[in-house]
């Protein structure tokens, strides 16, 4: 190996041992800012499915939560996005599992995952209960009944996880209600972020140290 082939060969070896964490959001439009853009809605109910409502507007659906003002999201979270100005408002009272979701690709690596959650007061005292289901690659970070949870107030759900094969892994919300006038719930700030890469190949760092020596050799024999 020449020292020419070596300055190429170096920064090379030094990317693939490297092994840098991912500071930002792997999901796109985590945080609802630019509407549903990026997220997928299936099962959309025939009135009323999700909308990205504003913060603090008593403003009818689609703009506000049926006049309700929601206050911004104001529990900190591992997201690296800021809460902004909009959240993603699931309100039909006949869901048969709407469902927003995205394909995030992963690497081999440990990731911080989470979002939030709010019930609406107004919703709330509906009768009829909605069941919610948040997933992220695969765990479930949040399942319960909306009548279950607080009302009011912002809840965080938040865990981590470990991907030891790179693909394309789904995050999903699911919506269930079944009666007319049923609960409602709120959602932002969703995230996956990467804390961690896998360590690097013993065999790049060989390559890497071959590399070094075999240079050295070469510029003694030349001397
Ligand atoms: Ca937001
Ligand atoms: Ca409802």
């Amino acid at each position: 190996m020449t020292l020419k082939t070596l300055a190429l060969a170096l920064p090379l070896a030094l990317a693939l041992a490297g092994g840098h964490a991912e500071a930002g959001n792997l999901v796109l439009n985590g945080s609802f800012e630019n509407g549903l853009n990026g997220w997928t809605l299936t099962n959309a109910p025939g009135s009323y499915s999700v909308a990205t409502i504003l913060y603090g507007a008593a403003q009818p659906y689609p703009m506000g939560a049926f006049n309700e003002a929601v206050p911004t999201h104001n529990v900190p979270t591992s997201s690296p996005d800021a809460p902004g100005q909009r959240a993603a408002y699931f309100v039909s009272d006949f869901s048969n599992n709407e469902t927003l979701s995205q394909l995030v690709y992963m690497t081999p690596g440990v990731y911080q995952i989470g979002f939030s959650t709010y019930a609406p007061r107004n919703g709330y005292a509906n009768a009829g209960d909605a069941a919610f289901v948040g997933r992220i690659a695969g765990v479930d970070l949040a399942s319960y009944n909306v009548s279950s949870g607080p009302v009011g107030t912002w809840q965080t759900f938040a865990g981590t996880t470990t991907i030891t094969s790179a693909d394309f892994y789904n995050l999903s919300f699911s919506f269930q209600t079944n009666r007319f006038p049923s609960k409602d719930i709120v959602i932002d700030e969703v995230y996956v972020i990467e804390t961690q890469s896998s360590v690097p190949e013993p065999t790049t760092l060989a390559l890497l140290g071959s590399a070094l020596v075999g240079a050295g050799v070469l510029r003694r024999r030349r001397r």
